[in-house]
């Protein structure tokens, strides 16, 4: 990361040609670049209509809008300026060679606007997390997670449990202060003790929420698995109501795994279709399709096996029957009751027929519901990252020591509180996170 005293610029709307170009500007320099460029300094916060001139040749670059948000009120906390002018090429690389001309004004990396709004303490981890999530949410419902992250319920809800364990740590010390007075120590620290068993609960029930954030902010993975031929690939195509897999009467058409993001009821799904299963596999292109089948279908969310009713039943294979309870059986080419050549059904199949579109609408919402099941959408705070779950788990171990070690200890258990404290400071970067700021802001574009 560049010095931290520049003043930073950069295009915060999109890329390419658009009717206007957001350019921001944060650092020690802003309100002398509005000084220099677009004067006068507009009123702090108020929009105001002025001709942005090069400060050095004074040549005219555009008409635009000026804001001026003086610190600490902006959204780094340090001086900002916001230029809106005309969002042309040329304007922009204008303004943007102006701006690049100005003593101690560069061009900012990535997400280095977020990186000084956590710095200047606006916001924390956890919420940048959230923006940036944001900036690339699909669907609606990971927007709302995205938003509701963004404005802090991760960082309410775990702060607030760190200052619960500060509270513990100060009963524990207290429980020392007493030590004369028996009576008191021991009540001291048997209010410490419940505080923290309390707290326990707390987190194990945050943990154990059957990954629905992280589901949610990812994607729920459906893996169409099947014998080759029962129609694997029209189903995907019907269901991405586009041509994405090729499909042919050819058994072992679909070699590769083809994945296509989709939306149901606002909730972001990942369906992957699959090289055909069956026994009499020689080929190794063939062997290979498989292995990755199965490998896909035991890391899926949801195995939707579709067999073909024209065809003898093929039975799941072990390795995907072991998640019986992920597996939706589909029993496809219905329209081929006609000739009476069928099979009889396995128990609890839903019959389809993707050629005339029969009980499509009914695996929809069979799938729809499964999703929903899963993922859901809760207004209480969920953690959304394997980052966060580490990190709790990284808090959980020394509470677990604390309850299960003499409280007497007092010295001991006070620094198992202390490591826990220092797990829940490191989620939302309230102690010193040097090392995973890298790693978060590393996702934000420039201009973020
Ligand atoms: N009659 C009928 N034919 C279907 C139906 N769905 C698919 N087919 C046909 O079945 C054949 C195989 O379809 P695919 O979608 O390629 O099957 P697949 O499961 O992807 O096959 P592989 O990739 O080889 O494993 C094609 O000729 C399709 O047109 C259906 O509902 N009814
Ligand atoms: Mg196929």
């Amino acid at each position: 990361m560049r010095p931290a005293g520049d003043t930073i610029f950069a295009v915060s709307s999109g890329r390419g040609r658009a009717g206007v170009a957001v350019v921001r500007i944060s650092g020690p320099a802003a309100g002398a670049v509005l000084d220099q460029m677009a004067p006068p300094r507009p009123k702090p916060r108020f929009a105001a209509f002025r001709t942005v001139r090069h400060p050095a040749t004074g040549e005219m670059l555009d008409e635009a809008l000026a804001l001026w948000f003086p610190a600490p009120k902006s959204e780094t906390g340090e001086d900002m300026a916001e230029l809106q002018v005309h969002g042309g090429h040329a304007v922009v690389q204008g303004v943007l060679a102006a701006l690049g001309s100005i003593a101690g004004c560069r061009l900012a990396e990535p997400g280095e606007f977020a990186r000084r709004a956590l710095e200047n303490g606006k916001l924390d981890l956890t919420g940048a997390e959230g923006l940036a999530d944001l900036i690339e949410a699909e669907t609606a419902a990971q927007r709302r997670q995205a938003l509701r992250q963004a404005g802090g319920s991760l960082f309410r809800l775990y702060e607030g449990w760190r200052q619960r364990l500060i509270g513990a740590m100060a009963q524990l010390e207290a429980g020392i202060d007493f030590s004369d007075e028996p009576d008191v120590a021991a009540d001291t620290l048997k209010t410490a003790r419940a505080e923290v068993a309390a707290l326990t609960g707390d987190i194990a029930r945050h943990l154990d929420d059957g990954h629905r954030g992280e589901l949610l902010r990812e994607g729920f993975h459906v893996v169409l698995a099947g014998p080759p031929n029962a129609g694997k690939s029209s189903l995907l195509n019907a269901l991405a109501r586009r041509e994405v897999a090729i499909v042919s009467d050819e058994a072992g058409t679909t070699r590769d795994v083809i994945e296509v993001r989709l939306e149901l009821e606002g909730l972001p799904v990942i369906i992957s279709d699959t090289a055909g299963l069956h026994a009499a596999a020689t080929g190794k292109v063939e062997q290979e399709g498989m292995r990755r089948t199965v490998a896909r279908a035991r890391a899926a969310d949801l195995v939707l096996w579709l067999i073909d009713v024209s065809a003898p039943p093929a039975a799941v294979p072990v390795g995907i029957a072991a998640k019986a309870d992920r597996t939706l059986v589909i029993a496809n080419k219905m329209d081929l009751l006609a000739s009476g050549v069928l099979h009889p059904l396995p128990a609890g199949a839903i019959g389809i027929s993707v050629l005339t579109g029969d009980g499509m609408d009914h695996l929809a919402r069979r799938l729809t519901a499964c999703v929903r099941a899963r993922i859901g959408e809760s207004e209480a705070p969920v953690l959304t990252q394997a980052r966060h779950r580490q990190q709790l788990e990284r808090c959980m171990a020394p509470l677990t020591s604390f309850l299960g070690s003499p409280i007497g200890e007092v010295e001991l258990r006070a620094e198992d509180l202390r490591r826990a404290a220092h797990a829940l400071g490191r989620l939302t970067g309230a102690v010193d996170v040097e090392d995973v700021l890298d790693q978060v802001f590393s996702r934000f574009c420039i201009g973020k």
